[in-house]
């Protein structure tokens, strides 16, 4: 399963983020990864569920539906604050590299409301970069990696220059820690029209390049524009998109604060939702009911959400590709072995087969799948099928193992 990093600088509402999203939604038990390791949590992925389409009530086992939305547990990961420098050691420097490894897609928090410098530190709200917030990630990546490559280009041009090895092979032994697999240095030589015979040859701003591009590859970045609640940020947020980033306008704080009185019972509220309705205003205190009224003015009304739900979402559906399929048992029933409507939903990479799925839902699945069945058409698809949003599925495979 490929994981979306939250990374930035200090002060840009990292933790705010993060704890926002893995707050668990109203109605939603904490969902336990068995793995989970300390700095990773649980978010869910929002999609309208199809058992409305299909008119089942369903009992949803690995994922939740409440009232036709569909929430599907994924994990994220918390990498610490970044600052310029970070790649030389600067800051938790080194640190932040280490995580960063593991993240297949980077959802990097700016400060929209350019209230914070580039270290971090407050300031005027109006004042500070957001372009600078990205860049700063970026960039330190970048040097981390060629970092990486330059330590090692001589002893690597000279085994690749006298045939002992290949270029492709020498970095993806040095790159494969952080995602970046054969095809995708493949697919960037090709690109940039680099001769992988005679990598000597490679100037200082090919070798610079070519590392960028293997950066844009293999960590695709999404930009949390946060703190939209402050009025400067509008100016923030539309620079940023000037800049050419894939944005989505976030403000952590609300998200947190609505989830919070969502699980208090105060309000109704989904992630995700463009409103909230007070359950018992009684309940509420003067302060809370201010706060909820600011967050009803200056964040939903005006943007429309508070933007978490559509980063989480946005971060897998969109810049990793995953589409939800549903695997059943039964074709007609749409059910499990126990009866269970819809009880799954899986994420897949767009382009999985339904053999792809056999295997994501069990090994021996994956081993002995013979074909499957399209339980919304009820035909029968082969295994170049490519599976599609919400498709529902049943996997036919030799005799299994019973259990
Ligand atoms: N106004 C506003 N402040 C926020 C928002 N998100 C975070 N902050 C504030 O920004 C500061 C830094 O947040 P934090 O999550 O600790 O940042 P981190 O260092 O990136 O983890 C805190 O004072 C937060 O309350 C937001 O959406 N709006
Ligand atoms: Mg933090």
């Amino acid at each position: 399963m490929e994981l979306a990093g939250i990374v930035g600088k200090p002060n840009a509402g990292k933790s705010t983020l993060f704890a926002a999203m893995t707050l668990a939604p109203v109605e939603i038990a904490n969902y336990p990864f068995t793995t989970i390791k300390p700095n990773r949590g649980v978010s869910y992925l929002r999609i309208n569920c199809v058992c409305k389409e299909l008119g089942v009530k369903d009992n949803p086992r690995n994922s939740r539906c409440v009232d036709g939305i569909r929430f599907i547990p994924v994990e994220v990961i918390d990498c610490p604050g970044i600052i310029r420098g970070a790649h030389v050691g600067r800051g938790l420097g080194l640190q932040f590299l280490d995580e960063i490894r593991q993240a297949s897609a980077l959802i990097v928090v700016a400060d929209a409301s350019m209230s914070t410098d580039s270290d971090g530190n407050p300031v005027k709200p109006g004042v500070g970069n957001p372009i600078e917030d990205v860049r700063i990630v970026e960039e330190e990546l970048d040097y981390w990696i060629y970092g990486l490559l330059s330590e090692d280009w001589k002893r690597i041009c000279r085994v690749v220059e006298s045939r002992v090895s290949k270029l492709v092979e020498e970095l993806s032994k040095k790159l494969s820690g952080l995602r970046i697999t054969g095809k995708i240095l493949d697919e960037t030589i090709d690109e940039l029209g680099l001769d992988e015979s005679r990598p000597s040859k490679w100037s200082e701003s090919q070798l610079l390049s070519f590392v960028r591009r293997l950066r844009e590859k293999s960590k695709p970045i999404i930009v949390a524009a946060n703190k939209i609640d402050i009025p400067e940020a509008e100016e923030g947020v539309r620079m940023l998109r000037e800049a050419g980033y894939t944005v989505v306008p976030v403000s952590a704080e609300a998200e947190r604060i609505l989830r919070m009185a969502a699980e208090k019972g105060l309000i109704k509220y989904l992630p995700g939702d463009s409103g909230f309705e007070m359950i018992d205003e009684g309940k509420l205190t003067a302060n809370q009911k201010k706060a909820l009224k600011l967050i009803e003015e200056r964040v939903l009304e005006k943007w429309g959400s508070t933007g978490v739900q559509e980063i989480v979402n946005k971060a897998y559906f969109e810049v990793l590709r995953y589409i939800p399929v549903y695997p059943v048992e039964d074709p007609e029933k749409l059910t499990d072995k126990d009866g269970n409507v819809l009880p799954d939903v899986y994420i897949l990479p767009s382009g999985s087969t339904p053999r792809d799925l056999a295997y994501a839902v069990h090994t021996d699945l994956g081993k002995t799948f013979l074909y499957a069945i399209d339980a919304r058409r009820k035909i029968r698809i082969g295994e170049n099928y490519e599976l599609k949003w919400g498709d529902v599925i049943s996997i036919v495979a030799a005799a299994r193992r019973s259990s």
